[in-house]
């Protein structure tokens, strides 16, 4: 009908119909949605619905807990345990693997991150959910945490949730990635950007500035000559962002461009990152490439990590193809000499 949207659901059906798919995907999704969407609620009432503050508790990561990471983490395992579509789940709020009772497994792997960004909750920033979804390997009923370590070119579908001015669900099944903003009279997600593309070329570069000092001479090298700007090598001026919210700056990046940075630093160089492999790094590293970005360690492809570990931590450079390509070009000579 001429006039209506198409909605997530109906975009999915098509994708499926498309590559004569089962339909498992879109019924899993919906689950996630329906996490998603309490989630953008709950944000949406901030301390209406008492839901700001932190619980004085630390997660498996030795973060501070806000409300809304437990919260979150709970409704992502209570709307995707029924469902008949998972055989486990792994989360940044769960030390170990969440297990799926035998009545209800089904064939896939559900990572997720519930609330990223959650630092900022109380400040009333964007925060967002990131989630990625696995097979689990075949002839496995009961999957170990093992069975989770899979390099991010396994993964069957990333996205991500911006809880910001709108909220929107951005999108990968592997054939390209799709926008949908939530309408939230309907409680519909409609597919609104279709075929998003990371621009090749950027002004725009987003890193945690205060952490220069503990940085490796490839990073330094980069943003210096990003704040030379048209006085030095790169012969064009920079604007830089840094939201402390991976959505919330991955979302900027795919829509007008940009590099996101969080380098390995002396700092931090013991847990071999900041940000984690499995439920961050690997889904955005999925979707970016998918529109025609670029994502690395600085030395290595991110998707082809394979991980040792759940909670997994790795350097991220990911963003405008170009951008990453110079900078994975600059650690190259440094590890050269
Ligand atoms: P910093 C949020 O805690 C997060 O995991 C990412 O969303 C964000 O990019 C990063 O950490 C911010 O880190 O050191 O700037 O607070």
């Amino acid at each position: 009908m001429s006039g209506y949207r198409t909605t997530l659901t109906h975009f999915l059906i098509e994708e499926q119909r498309r590559r004569q798919g089962e339909g498992v995907l879109t019924l899993l999704l919906a689950d996630v949605m329906t996490a998603c969407k309490t989630i953008s609620d709950l944000v949406d009432h901030g301390e209406l619905a008492g839901a700001l503050g932190s619980l004085g508790t630390e997660n498996v990561q030795g973060e501070v807990q806000k409300k809304l990471d437990v919260q979150s983490n709970e409704l992502f395992k209570f709307c995707n345990t029924i469902g008949g579509h998972l055989a486990g789940m792994a989360s940044e709020e769960e030390d170990d693997i969440v297990t799926v009772p035998a009545e209800y497994r089904g064939r896939y792997l559900l990572l997720f991150d519930p609330l990223d960004g959650s630092s900022n909750i109380d400040v009333n920033v964007s925060v967002g959910s990131i989630f990625s979804i696995l097979r689990c390997p075949d002839g496995i009923d009961q999957p170990t945490a093992e069975d989770f370590l899979q390099p991010g070119t396994q993964q069957v579908c990333a996205g991500y949730t911006v809880y910001g001015p709108s909220t929107m669900l951005v999108l990968t099944t592997g054939d390209g990635v799709h926008g949908f903003t939530m309408d939230r009279n309907v409680g519909e997600f409609f597919l609104t950007h279709p075929d998003m593309k990371v621009p090749e070329e950027t002004k725009e570069f987003a890193i945690n500035m205060s952490n220069m000092r503990h940085w490796e001479e490839p990073v330094r090298r980069y943003i210096e000559e990003c704040l030379a700007g048209s006085t030095g090598p790169r012969e064009k001026d920079f604007n830089m962002r840094w939201v402390a919210s991976m959505v919330a700056d991955v979302h900027r990046i795919i829509s007008r461009g940009g590099v996101f940075m969080y380098p390995i630093d002396e700092k931090i160089r013991d847990k071999g990152g900041k940000l984690r492999l499995m439920y961050e790094a690997n889904p955005m590293s999925f979707i970016i490439e998918q529109a025609g970005g670029a994502s690395s360690t600085g030395r290595q492809r991110i998707l082809e990590v394979q991980p040792s570990e759940l909670h997994q931590r790795v350097p991220v450079i990911l963003g405008s193809k170009k951008e990453v390509e110079r900078i994975v070009g600059y650690h190259q000579e440094a590890d050269a000499t």
